[in-house]
């Protein structure tokens, strides 16, 4: 797997092609976003949830949408993105922005969020939308990641889960019956619809995603090395941008498409027909792999769509993945 695993994406995007009309109940034009009906809960360090309501949905991508499967070891769209029914029995409770650099250094002090002039383990041919040479011109130019309502980065998915732990023990929301964890994709993806089939949250517009996401477009030219594969539109921040800057989906959860990449909780699960279901196993690390959903400020269109699975181990850190995490709220009355 060592040629394969010289993964294809994150960044790496491709030309815009064109573009599908398939796709049900979006809102991509302005003035028509449905509103949101969740029902929302803030816990005692200010981080706000939404109750995900249960339901039947769609995963994956149709045949013929742009891009799918591009970050696939084979190119086939259906060992990553298959499209499949799914069922979620019970709502649950999803953070309505990604976890800030605040709220995680209440946990981890010193922690910091900076911009990389380099991956770990990428090469510049791989074609990163942000490459080394792209990230030290940001660094250059003054650009930050660590404000207090950034999302945090530069975090394993090891540290996500410690700061999860620590979260659901601190006193008070023990008192309360919280614990906290990662999503799993099934959640994520689920969540990250609301009422749309489609490429985005919001339809199948790749232009309408100034108003709701933090991509890889024209805010960032001067930067991007690859240029042609942005998204078209300006949604007026080159890096990350302060959690709720943007429009929310159907449930009220923002920055689910782009800003930062979120970590899921499950194992990274491939379709291929030959081995369903079979894990992924990644240099660095020798558990399964992970994944990693919705794109980054630092992604192009191939990327930065529902369907979109990056697999990442779980001891790498970049400056473009996150994460936002599931409350399960125990029912303090109920007989035990
Ligand atoms: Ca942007």
């Amino acid at each position: 797997m060592t040629v394969t695993v010289r993964l294809l994406w994150f960044s790496l995007v491709v030309s815009l092609s064109a573009m599908p009309v398939s796709c049900v109940r979006t809102y991509e034009g302005q003035n028509s976003a449905p509103q949101p009906v969740s029902v929302s809960m803030r816990n005692s360090v200010g981080m706000v949830f939404v109750q995900i309501p249960p339901g039947e949905g769609v995963l994956g991508s149709s045949a013929d949408e742009p891009h799918r499967g591009i970050t696939s070891w084979s190119g086939d769209g259906d060992e990553f993105e298959l499209p499949r029914k799914t069922e979620v029995s019970k709502a649950f409770w999803l953070g309505v922005t990604e976890v800030t650099n605040e709220q995680f250094r209440r946990f981890r002090h010193k922690h910091r969020t900076q911009l990389r002039p380099a991956f770990s383990g990428a090469k510049e041919e791989l074609t990163f939308m942000v490459d080394g040479r792209s990230a030290r011109a940001l660094i250059a130019a003054g650009y930050s990641l660590d404000a207090a309502d950034q999302p945090v980065a530069c975090i394993t998915w090891d540290d996500a889960v410690a700061f999860c732990k620590w979260l659901s023990e601190l006193p008070e929301e023990r008192l309360a019956g919280r614990t906290y964890r990662l999503p799993t994709e099934q959640e994520w993806e689920y969540a990250c619809r609301g009422v749309s089939t489609g490429r985005f949250f919001w339809g199948e517009a790749a232009e309408y995603s100034w108003m709701y996401a933090n991509v890889a477009d024209a805010s960032g030219l001067a930067f991007w090395q690859l240029s042609r594969f942005a998204f078209s539109g300006d949604d007026g921040h080159v890096v990350a941008a302060s959690v709720g800057s943007y429009r929310p989906n159907a449930y009220g959860l923002h920055d689910m498409i782009g800003n930062v990449h979120e970590f899921c909780g499950d194992d990274f699960v491939g379709y291929s027909v030959q081995n369903p279901g079979a894990r992924l196993y990644l240099p660095g690390d020798e558990r399964p792999a992970v994944a990693v959903r919705g794109g980054s400020w630092a992604s192009g269109i191939g990327i930065a769509r529902c369907a979109a699975r990056v697999p990442l181990d779980r001891v790498t850190s970049r400056h473009d993945v996150g994460f936002r995490v599931v409350v399960e709220i125990q029912d303090l009355n109920a007989p035990r």
